[in-house]
């Protein structure tokens, strides 16, 4: 038996910690070791990354298809009989309501490779604008901020070795401490180098115990808060003026907007006081250079691109963008949430983020297809949209690396819709809650088990290398497509093979924003990952961007006039209370995967409601009791965590669960106008002892 070690990458989140798989059986377990020399974690792993190969054993794993039967369960099937039948209820799906009956929901797990081909596979095969996937519920907002002001849309435009070199960092709304934890390292290193760090969160998370000032606002009031210090800015005379005149537009409106948010109002409508918020620019501008960095809390609004756009606003007027060691960077979620999407499985684009409404882009990506641009579709739906839309205008789904019926806002409503499709058919990993709903499910193979690109939220581009055997019974999500495509008439054009995806990919990419046509395989594994944009193979790939010119046509960055507004839904009596939600370290996402690592399970078990001592004295409940969450859109309980560490006026409850303790039971599909992102950080609730 050959025991040798293979250089990889954790299957979970945006981090990409490197790691190295060592096989400790003949038959194919292997474990997770170290792997000192990848940059980024420097052989740091989280309990999640550590107990991956976990999902990879039979008893845990989906090992064979299943078909649902005339009696509706679902039953072991043989391949041919899940593709056939797949194959056959897509044709009939379009042949009776037309190509956009037929709707694909892909994933932000999926790798470059997989999230190409999907896209490809949408557009081509089955003619259907219905495409779009899970990072819409997760970084679009900042993505679509990304794009109004700096023209392009990567996550983090610098590497994480930056951050301890700023000199004060703003972190909104995001808990890197339980969702990133190997990346914590980055502020402590900020904090010995003398840097200062600024923690905005309504909780006070293991995050936010690391910093200098914490800031805890009301859910749903970053907007205001952004203003009121762009307003202390200009008010202190604090502005860069050169900066602002030399690599910038659009400053006199977006000034107006933020000088009609006085400190006082501000106050009010965030619950910070004014000091806090003066200590907190003061200690920004204090420094000579700085970041922001947001997540999930700020950007999981239904006005989470304009509250992006105020953050960046605010670098923009204190010149803390476009130069070394400072600007705005988003903290992508998923394993390749920057990856995914820039290659075509989102509504409204084509590979190498490029717009699908471009004739250019049309015509050059239909080069590659070896089709007529004038049969590619237009945009489709967003993903909360096009859940809505199912069982009425989309009657046949395909899932691909996504749960939406723990995942999606208003879940309960999504499983009707989802219940009522005239077929469903999931590639997964595991038995989800959404694939437990399939009329078909196909087994793949996990990370593991398959090579293929992902881009770390740095917009590093690495390779996770295959290292072990897959079971009998399963296959990869790209044999899936390549079947599917040939059962479906189209027998070329969708190789299994990963790399021969991947250069496909380059081509199609060539020219467009997010540019990997330099980038190899072999490249990857030399240069542990490049980043793009990476024109040619000569190119040494581009850490950092925007240093001479933002990516706009005029090379300035833009800055966009923002006013606050309140959330879709404010407290009343009837719903006194503010819901947000979010994540623990032990546990990923929906839980499909985590849920069944004991490990995992047994260091957070199941859903909670946290909520302040006085909340809890007000509704008669104490620690450990059941609490009954409910909201406009339905009802979970769950058992109190009370501690202080939360705002009275709110609760917080994680969404890694099903059924009764479910989060999203409650949560509200208000969409942000730009980037169709759902509201899942504010929703107005009642809680009570549940008895
Ligand atoms: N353990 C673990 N790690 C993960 C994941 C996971 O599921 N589990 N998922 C990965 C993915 S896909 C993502 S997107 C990232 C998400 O990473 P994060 O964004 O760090 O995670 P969240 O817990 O969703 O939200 C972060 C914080 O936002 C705060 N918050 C809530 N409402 C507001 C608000 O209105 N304003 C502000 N400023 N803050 C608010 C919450 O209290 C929470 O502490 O994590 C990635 N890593
Ligand atoms: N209330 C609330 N809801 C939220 C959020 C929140 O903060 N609050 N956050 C949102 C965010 S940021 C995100 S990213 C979403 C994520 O929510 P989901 O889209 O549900 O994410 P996962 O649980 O990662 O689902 C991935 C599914 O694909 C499977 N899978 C993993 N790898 C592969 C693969 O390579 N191929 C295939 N075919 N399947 C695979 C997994 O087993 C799992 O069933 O949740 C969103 N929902
Ligand atoms: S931090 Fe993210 S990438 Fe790193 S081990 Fe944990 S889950 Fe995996
Ligand atoms: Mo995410």
């Amino acid at each position: 038996m050959a025991r040798t070690e293979t250089s990889t990458h954790c299957p979970y989140c945006a981090l990409q910690c490197g790691m190295k798989l060592r096989p400790v059986t003949d038959g194919g377990v292997v474990e997770v070791v170290e792997r000192p020399e990848f940059p980024v974690n420097r052989g740091a792993l989280c309990g999640k990354g550590r107990t991956a190969p976990a999902v990879l054993a039979a008893g845990v794993r989906l090992t064979g298809p299943l078909v649902r039967d005339v009696d509706g369960e679902l039953a072991p099937a043989s391949w041919g009989e899940a593709l056939e039948r797949i194959a056959d209820r897509l044709r009939g799906t379009r042949a009776e309501h037309g190509a956009d009956a037929v709707g694909v929901f892909g994933g932000g797990g999926l790798t470059n490779e997989k999230a190409y081909a999907l896209g490809k596979f949408a557009r081509v095969v089955l003619g259907t604008s219905q495409i779009d996937y899970n990072g819409r519920f997760c970084m679009s907002s900042a993505a679509a901020a990304h794009q109004r002001a700096f023209g392009l849309d990567r996550g983090l435009p610098f590497p994480l070795e930056d951050v301890p070199r700023t000199g004060c960092v703003i972190l909104v709304g995001s808990n890197l401490a339980e969702t990133m934890p190997p990346a914590l390292r980055y502020l402590t290193e900020l904090k010995e180098n003398g840097g200062r760090l600024i923690v905005i969160d309504p909780r006070r998370t293991r995050t936010a115990e690391q910093a200098d000032l914490h800031l805890a606002p009301r859910p749903g009031t970053d907007l205001a808060l952004a203003l009121g210090m762009l307003h202390m800015v200009v008010a202190d005379g604090r502005v860069d003026e050169e900066f602002v005149r030399t690599r910038t537009s659009g400053w006199d409106e977006a000034r107006a907007g933020a000088m009609a948010h006085w400190p006082e109002l501000v106050e009010r409508l965030t619950g910070v006081p004014v000091p806090q918020l003066r200590e907190a620019v003061e200690m920004f501008c204090g420094a000579g250079s700085g970041m922001v960095l947001t997540a999930r809390g700020p950007e999981q609004q239904a006005k989470g691109t304009d509250t992006v756009g105020a953050w960046i606003n605010f670098c923009l007027a204190t010149g803390r963008a476009g130069r070394p060691l400072s600007g705005y960077g988003c903290l992508t979620g998923q394993g390749n949430g920057q990856g995914g999407r820039e290659h075509g499985q989102k509504a409204d684009q084509l590979p190498g983020y490029r717009k699908l409404t471009d004739p250019a882009a049309r015509r050059h990506v239909a080069g590659v297809w070896g089709v007529d641009p004038d049969s590619l579709p237009g945009p489709g739906r967003s993903a909360y949209e096009l859940l809505e839309a199912l069982g009425q205008d989309v009657r046949s789904l395909l899932v691909m690396g996504s749960n939406p019926v723990v995942s999606a806002p208003r879940a309960g409503h999504i499983e009707e819709r989802l219940r009522s499709l005239d077929f469903l058919a999931v590639a997964d990993v595991v038995l989800s809650e959404t694939a437990a709903l399939a009329d078909v499910v196909l087994p793949v193979t996990q990370w593991a088990e398959e090579s293929g690109t992902t881009t770390s939220l740095e917009g590093r581009v690495l390779l996770r290398q295959r290292a072990v055997t897959p079971p009998e019974g399963v296959r990869s999500d790209l044999e899936v497509l390549h079947a599917l495509a040939g059962l479906l008439g189209h027998g070329k054009g969708f190789p299994a093979e990963p790399e021969e995806v991947f250069d496909e990919l380059r081509r199609a990419s060539a020219g467009g924003p997010a540019d990997y046509s330099g980038i190899t395989y072999a490249r990857i594994e030399a240069e542990d990952g490049v980043f793009w944009p990476c024109p040619d193979e000569e190119h040494a790939g581009t850490p950092r961007l925007f240093l001479d010119r933002f990516a706009t046509d005029d090379g300035r960055a833009r800055f966009v006039p923002v006013t606050h507004r309140p959330s879709a839904e404010e407290t009343d009596a009837e719903y006194p209370v503010v819901l947000t939600t979010g994540r623990v370290v032990s546990q990923y996402q929906s839980g499909a995967q985590t849920r069944r690592v004991a490990e995992l399970n047994a260091a957070a078990p199941g859903p909670f409601v946290e909520l302040h001592p006085r909340l809890a004295e007000r509704i008669g409940v104490a620690e450990g009791e059941r609490v009954a969450v409910t909201s406009r859109r339905g009802r979970a309980v769950a058992p109190a965590r009370i501690t202080v560490a939360i705002r009275q006026d709110t609760v917080f409850m994680p969404f890694h669960w099903p059924g009764e303790g479910r989060a999203n039971s409650l949560t509200n599909p208000a969409l942000d106008p730009v980037s169709r992102m759902p509201e899942f950080k504010v929703c107005a609730v009642r809680v009570e002892a549940a008895g």
